[in-house]
Protein backbone atom coordinates (compact mmCIF):
# COMPACT_ATOMS: atom_id res chain seq x y z
CA UNK A 1 0.00 0.00 0.00
CA UNK A 2 1.12 3.70 -0.89
CA UNK A 3 -0.77 5.63 1.23
CA UNK A 4 -1.42 9.65 0.24
CA UNK A 5 -3.13 11.46 2.63
CA UNK A 6 -4.93 14.21 0.16
CA UNK A 7 -7.49 16.79 0.42
CA UNK A 8 -9.45 19.10 -1.94
CA UNK A 9 -9.62 22.69 -0.57
CA UNK A 10 -12.96 23.62 -2.51
CA UNK A 11 -13.82 27.58 -2.43
CA UNK A 12 -16.82 29.59 -2.00
CA UNK A 13 -17.20 32.70 -4.44
CA UNK A 14 -14.41 35.25 -4.69
CA UNK A 15 -15.69 38.95 -5.25
CA UNK A 16 -13.96 41.32 -8.00
CA UNK A 17 -13.06 43.02 -5.31
CA UNK A 18 -11.37 40.47 -3.07
CA UNK A 19 -7.49 40.68 -2.77
CA UNK A 20 -5.41 38.72 -3.27
CA UNK A 21 -3.83 38.41 0.18
CA UNK A 22 -7.08 37.81 1.74
CA UNK A 23 -7.94 34.96 -1.11
CA UNK A 24 -4.48 33.62 -0.04
CA UNK A 25 -5.18 33.80 3.18
CA UNK A 26 -8.53 31.51 2.71
CA UNK A 27 -6.14 28.69 1.03
CA UNK A 28 -3.69 28.83 3.73
CA UNK A 29 -6.24 28.20 6.33
CA UNK A 30 -7.37 25.21 4.71
CA UNK A 31 -4.34 23.72 4.06
CA UNK A 32 -3.55 24.29 7.84
CA UNK A 33 -7.04 22.09 8.21
CA UNK A 34 -5.32 19.84 5.82
CA UNK A 35 -2.43 19.38 7.50
CA UNK A 36 -4.64 18.96 10.85
CA UNK A 37 -6.12 16.21 9.34
CA UNK A 38 -2.99 14.18 7.92
CA UNK A 39 -2.78 15.70 4.36
CA UNK A 40 0.36 15.32 2.17
CA UNK A 41 -1.15 17.18 -0.89
CA UNK A 42 -4.05 19.58 -0.77
CA UNK A 43 -5.35 20.43 -4.50
CA UNK A 44 -7.02 24.22 -5.11
CA UNK A 45 -9.28 25.20 -7.53
CA UNK A 46 -9.08 26.76 -11.18
CA UNK A 47 -7.89 30.20 -11.03
CA UNK A 48 -8.04 29.97 -7.24
CA UNK A 49 -6.56 33.57 -6.73
CA UNK A 50 -9.48 35.65 -8.56
CA UNK A 51 -12.95 36.03 -9.26
CA UNK A 52 -14.13 34.20 -12.63
CA UNK A 53 -12.87 36.73 -15.00
CA UNK A 54 -13.88 35.01 -17.97
CA UNK A 55 -17.56 35.77 -17.18
CA UNK A 56 -17.06 39.17 -18.26
CA UNK A 57 -16.13 41.12 -21.69
CA UNK A 58 -12.91 43.09 -20.30
CA UNK A 59 -11.80 45.94 -22.75
CA UNK A 60 -9.07 47.74 -20.49
CA UNK A 61 -5.86 45.47 -20.90
CA UNK A 62 -4.16 47.18 -17.47
CA UNK A 63 -7.56 45.73 -16.03
CA UNK A 64 -7.31 42.18 -17.66
CA UNK A 65 -3.41 42.19 -16.67
CA UNK A 66 -4.57 42.52 -13.02
CA UNK A 67 -6.10 38.83 -13.41
CA UNK A 68 -3.19 37.19 -13.97
CA UNK A 69 0.49 36.34 -11.94
CA UNK A 70 3.62 37.33 -13.91
CA UNK A 71 6.04 35.64 -11.46
CA UNK A 72 5.03 32.14 -9.52
CA UNK A 73 5.65 32.80 -7.03
CA UNK A 74 4.87 36.21 -6.67
CA UNK A 75 4.92 38.41 -3.55
CA UNK A 76 1.13 37.20 -2.77
CA UNK A 77 1.65 33.96 -3.60
CA UNK A 78 5.22 32.90 -1.18
CA UNK A 79 3.51 32.48 1.26
CA UNK A 80 1.36 29.40 -0.01
CA UNK A 81 5.23 28.27 -0.46
CA UNK A 82 6.47 28.94 2.34
CA UNK A 83 3.49 27.40 4.36
CA UNK A 84 4.22 24.01 2.27
CA UNK A 85 7.83 24.17 3.66
CA UNK A 86 7.02 24.85 7.19
CA UNK A 87 4.20 22.44 7.49
CA UNK A 88 5.23 20.08 4.93
CA UNK A 89 2.76 19.59 2.29
CA UNK A 90 2.36 20.19 -0.74
CA UNK A 91 -0.43 21.62 -3.16
CA UNK A 92 -1.52 21.91 -6.86
CA UNK A 93 -2.96 25.57 -7.40
CA UNK A 94 -4.73 26.99 -10.56
CA UNK A 95 -3.79 30.58 -11.46
CA UNK A 96 -3.66 32.55 -14.52
CA UNK A 97 -0.46 32.82 -16.21
CA UNK A 98 1.24 36.05 -18.29
CA UNK A 99 4.68 35.57 -19.72
CA UNK A 100 5.92 37.63 -22.06
CA UNK A 101 7.94 36.19 -24.94
CA UNK A 102 9.90 38.08 -27.62
CA UNK A 103 8.27 41.35 -26.37
CA UNK A 104 4.94 39.04 -26.74
CA UNK A 105 1.92 38.70 -23.85
CA UNK A 106 1.07 34.69 -23.68
CA UNK A 107 -1.73 34.01 -21.16
CA UNK A 108 -2.39 30.54 -20.31
CA UNK A 109 -5.00 29.01 -17.87
CA UNK A 110 -2.25 27.30 -15.74
CA UNK A 111 -1.59 24.61 -13.19
CA UNK A 112 1.19 24.21 -10.64
CA UNK A 113 2.42 21.17 -8.49
CA UNK A 114 4.32 22.31 -5.43
CA UNK A 115 5.93 19.81 -3.35
CA UNK A 116 6.81 19.70 0.52
CA UNK A 117 9.56 21.60 0.29
CA UNK A 118 8.22 24.56 -1.38
CA UNK A 119 8.93 23.62 -4.94
CA UNK A 120 7.53 23.85 -8.33
CA UNK A 121 7.84 20.13 -9.50
CA UNK A 122 5.15 20.27 -12.45
CA UNK A 123 3.35 22.94 -14.92
CA UNK A 124 0.41 22.21 -16.70
CA UNK A 125 -1.42 24.63 -19.56
CA UNK A 126 -5.34 23.96 -20.04
CA UNK A 127 -5.44 22.43 -22.64
CA UNK A 128 -8.91 22.58 -23.98
CA UNK A 129 -10.55 26.01 -23.45
CA UNK A 130 -14.27 26.07 -23.39
CA UNK A 131 -16.25 29.29 -24.41
CA UNK A 132 -15.52 31.77 -27.00
CA UNK A 133 -13.62 33.68 -28.04
CA UNK A 134 -15.93 36.54 -28.84
CA UNK A 135 -19.28 38.52 -26.22
CA UNK A 136 -22.06 36.34 -26.97
CA UNK A 137 -25.25 38.39 -27.25
CA UNK A 138 -28.24 38.04 -24.82
CA UNK A 139 -26.10 36.16 -22.04
CA UNK A 140 -26.57 37.62 -18.28
CA UNK A 141 -22.52 35.60 -18.32
CA UNK A 142 -20.21 35.46 -20.97
CA UNK A 143 -17.25 32.58 -20.73
CA UNK A 144 -14.61 34.62 -22.64
CA UNK A 145 -11.74 31.58 -22.29
CA UNK A 146 -11.00 31.65 -25.77
CA UNK A 147 -10.09 34.85 -25.84
CA UNK A 148 -8.24 35.53 -22.49
CA UNK A 149 -6.24 32.28 -22.95
CA UNK A 150 -4.36 30.35 -25.41
CA UNK A 151 -4.17 26.57 -26.00
CA UNK A 152 -1.54 25.20 -23.56
CA UNK A 153 1.60 24.28 -24.69
CA UNK A 154 3.16 21.62 -22.13
CA UNK A 155 0.55 18.50 -23.33
CA UNK A 156 -0.30 16.17 -20.12
CA UNK A 157 2.72 15.68 -18.47
CA UNK A 158 2.90 13.03 -15.53
CA UNK A 159 5.65 13.38 -13.01
CA UNK A 160 7.33 11.34 -10.21
CA UNK A 161 6.36 12.85 -6.93
CA UNK A 162 4.83 12.47 -3.57
CA UNK A 163 5.61 8.97 -3.80
CA UNK A 164 3.60 8.12 -7.00
CA UNK A 165 2.96 9.33 -10.76
CA UNK A 166 0.77 12.71 -10.59
CA UNK A 167 -0.85 14.58 -13.53
CA UNK A 168 -2.91 17.63 -13.68
CA UNK A 169 -5.63 18.72 -15.79
CA UNK A 170 -8.47 22.04 -15.15
CA UNK A 171 -12.14 21.68 -15.66
CA UNK A 172 -13.37 21.38 -18.89
CA UNK A 173 -10.14 18.86 -19.58
CA UNK A 174 -12.03 16.80 -17.58
CA UNK A 175 -15.41 16.15 -19.92
CA UNK A 176 -12.46 14.78 -22.51
CA UNK A 177 -11.82 11.30 -22.39
CA UNK A 178 -8.54 11.89 -24.23
CA UNK A 179 -6.88 14.06 -21.10
CA UNK A 180 -7.04 11.30 -19.01
CA UNK A 181 -5.96 8.67 -21.24
CA UNK A 182 -2.46 10.43 -22.85
CA UNK A 183 -1.89 10.49 -18.37
CA UNK A 184 -2.90 6.89 -18.34
CA UNK A 185 -0.50 5.83 -20.81
CA UNK A 186 2.03 7.13 -18.57
CA UNK A 187 1.06 5.29 -15.93
CA UNK A 188 -0.95 7.85 -13.66
CA UNK A 189 -1.99 7.01 -10.77
CA UNK A 190 -3.51 10.21 -9.62
CA UNK A 191 -5.02 13.34 -11.67
CA UNK A 192 -5.72 16.56 -9.46
CA UNK A 193 -8.15 19.47 -11.31
CA UNK A 194 -9.32 22.51 -10.34
CA UNK A 195 -12.56 23.71 -11.76
CA UNK A 196 -14.82 26.80 -12.29
CA UNK A 197 -18.13 25.48 -13.43
CA UNK A 198 -21.24 27.81 -13.98
CA UNK A 199 -25.00 27.19 -14.22
CA UNK A 200 -26.47 28.22 -17.41
CA UNK A 201 -23.47 27.73 -19.18
CA UNK A 202 -24.93 25.37 -22.38
CA UNK A 203 -27.79 27.90 -22.43
CA UNK A 204 -30.59 24.90 -22.32
CA UNK A 205 -32.43 23.78 -19.36
CA UNK A 206 -32.28 20.18 -19.40
CA UNK A 207 -29.01 20.10 -20.01
CA UNK A 208 -28.13 22.72 -17.58
CA UNK A 209 -30.02 20.45 -14.84
CA UNK A 210 -27.72 17.93 -15.52
CA UNK A 211 -24.41 19.80 -14.78
CA UNK A 212 -23.70 18.31 -11.70
CA UNK A 213 -24.27 14.47 -12.96
CA UNK A 214 -21.92 15.36 -16.04
CA UNK A 215 -19.06 16.62 -13.36
CA UNK A 216 -19.38 13.28 -11.06
CA UNK A 217 -19.81 11.09 -14.59
CA UNK A 218 -16.81 12.52 -16.53
CA UNK A 219 -14.17 12.12 -13.31
CA UNK A 220 -16.23 8.76 -12.35
CA UNK A 221 -15.37 7.71 -16.05
CA UNK A 222 -11.87 8.92 -16.28
CA UNK A 223 -10.66 7.43 -13.22
CA UNK A 224 -11.74 3.88 -13.88
CA UNK A 225 -10.75 3.87 -17.29
CA UNK A 226 -7.60 4.65 -16.60
CA UNK A 227 -7.46 3.31 -13.19
CA UNK A 228 -6.50 6.41 -11.37
CA UNK A 229 -7.18 8.34 -8.18
CA UNK A 230 -8.80 11.70 -9.61
CA UNK A 231 -9.28 14.47 -7.32
CA UNK A 232 -11.40 17.09 -8.57
CA UNK A 233 -11.70 20.78 -6.58
CA UNK A 234 -14.69 23.08 -7.11
CA UNK A 235 -14.40 27.29 -7.05
CA UNK A 236 -18.37 27.44 -6.25
CA UNK A 237 -21.59 28.88 -5.15
CA UNK A 238 -22.57 32.39 -5.87
CA UNK A 239 -19.98 34.84 -7.41
CA UNK A 240 -20.66 38.22 -8.53
CA UNK A 241 -24.32 36.70 -9.26
CA UNK A 242 -23.05 33.65 -11.41
CA UNK A 243 -23.93 30.22 -9.74
CA UNK A 244 -21.50 27.26 -9.96
CA UNK A 245 -21.43 24.03 -8.94
CA UNK A 246 -19.59 22.81 -6.21
CA UNK A 247 -19.45 18.60 -5.61
CA UNK A 248 -15.69 18.74 -5.22
CA UNK A 249 -14.57 14.88 -5.45
CA UNK A 250 -11.87 12.17 -4.36
CA UNK A 251 -12.49 9.56 -6.85
CA UNK A 252 -10.81 5.76 -6.38
CA UNK A 253 -9.40 4.10 -9.48
CA UNK A 254 -12.71 2.18 -9.10
CA UNK A 255 -14.10 4.98 -10.06
CA UNK A 256 -15.85 5.18 -6.58
CA UNK A 257 -16.29 8.26 -4.84
CA UNK A 258 -14.07 8.44 -1.52
CA UNK A 259 -15.29 11.88 -0.65
CA UNK A 260 -17.42 14.50 -1.66
CA UNK A 261 -18.41 18.19 -0.25
CA UNK A 262 -21.47 19.08 0.57
CA UNK A 263 -21.58 22.85 0.69
CA UNK A 264 -20.78 25.74 -2.21
CA UNK A 265 -19.14 27.22 0.60
CA UNK A 266 -14.53 27.24 1.79
CA UNK A 267 -14.88 22.90 2.49
CA UNK A 268 -12.09 20.85 3.04
CA UNK A 269 -12.39 17.02 1.95
CA UNK A 270 -9.92 14.14 2.76
CA UNK A 271 -9.19 10.87 1.49
CA UNK A 272 -6.66 8.09 2.27
CA UNK A 273 -5.51 7.27 -1.39
CA UNK A 274 -3.88 4.24 -1.82
CA UNK A 275 -1.83 4.59 -5.17
CA UNK A 276 -1.59 1.04 -5.59
CA UNK A 277 -5.00 1.09 -6.10
CA UNK A 278 -5.09 1.09 -9.60
CA UNK A 279 -2.89 -1.95 -10.18
CA UNK A 280 -5.28 -4.32 -10.01
CA UNK A 281 -7.15 -2.84 -12.77
CA UNK A 282 -3.86 -2.46 -14.94
CA UNK A 283 -3.52 -6.04 -14.47
CA UNK A 284 -6.59 -7.05 -15.94
CA UNK A 285 -9.31 -5.48 -17.75
CA UNK A 286 -7.09 -2.12 -18.09
CA UNK A 287 -3.98 -3.64 -19.45
CA UNK A 288 -3.30 -2.04 -21.84
CA UNK A 289 -0.42 -3.36 -23.25
CA UNK A 290 -2.41 -6.57 -23.65
CA UNK A 291 -6.01 -4.80 -24.68
CA UNK A 292 -5.65 -1.27 -26.49
CA UNK A 293 -5.44 -1.49 -30.57
CA UNK A 294 -3.68 1.66 -31.50
CA UNK A 295 -3.76 0.51 -34.99
CA UNK A 296 -7.33 1.20 -35.08
CA UNK A 297 -7.67 4.63 -33.20
CA UNK A 298 -6.01 6.94 -35.88
CA UNK A 299 -9.25 9.13 -36.06
CA UNK A 300 -8.81 9.93 -32.75
CA UNK A 301 -5.49 12.16 -33.42
CA UNK A 302 -6.25 12.71 -37.52
CA UNK A 303 -9.62 14.23 -36.68
CA UNK A 304 -10.96 17.33 -34.77
CA UNK A 305 -14.87 17.15 -35.78
CA UNK A 306 -17.50 14.56 -36.11
CA UNK A 307 -18.05 13.60 -39.80
CA UNK A 308 -21.23 11.44 -40.75
CA UNK A 309 -20.06 8.64 -42.81
CA UNK A 310 -21.25 8.95 -47.19
N1 LIG B 1 -13.79 26.78 -16.46
C1 LIG B 1 -14.32 25.86 -17.28
O1 LIG B 1 -13.61 25.22 -18.04
N2 LIG B 1 -15.67 25.69 -17.22
C2 LIG B 1 -16.39 24.79 -18.09
C3 LIG B 1 -17.80 25.23 -18.25
C4 LIG B 1 -18.00 26.26 -19.18
S1 LIG B 1 -18.32 25.72 -20.78
C5 LIG B 1 -18.72 27.19 -21.54
C6 LIG B 1 -16.48 23.38 -17.56
O2 LIG B 1 -16.21 22.47 -18.32
O3 LIG B 1 -16.90 23.18 -16.43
Amino acid sequence: MRKLVTAAAQMGPIAKSETRVHTVARLLEMMREAKGRGCELVVFPELALTTFFPRWMIEDEAELDSYYETDMPGPATQPLFDAAKDLGIGFYLGYGELVVVDGVKRRFNTSILVDQGGNIVSTYRKVHLPGHAEPQPGRDFQHLEKLYFEPGDLGFPVVKAFGGHMGMAICNDRRWPETYRVMGLQDVEMVMLGYNTPFGHVGEQAMDSLTLFHNLLSMQAGAYQNATWVVGTAKCGNEEGSAMGGQSVIVAPSGEIAAQAVTVEDEVITAACDLDMGKTYKQTVFDFAAHRRPEHYGLIVERTGAIPPA
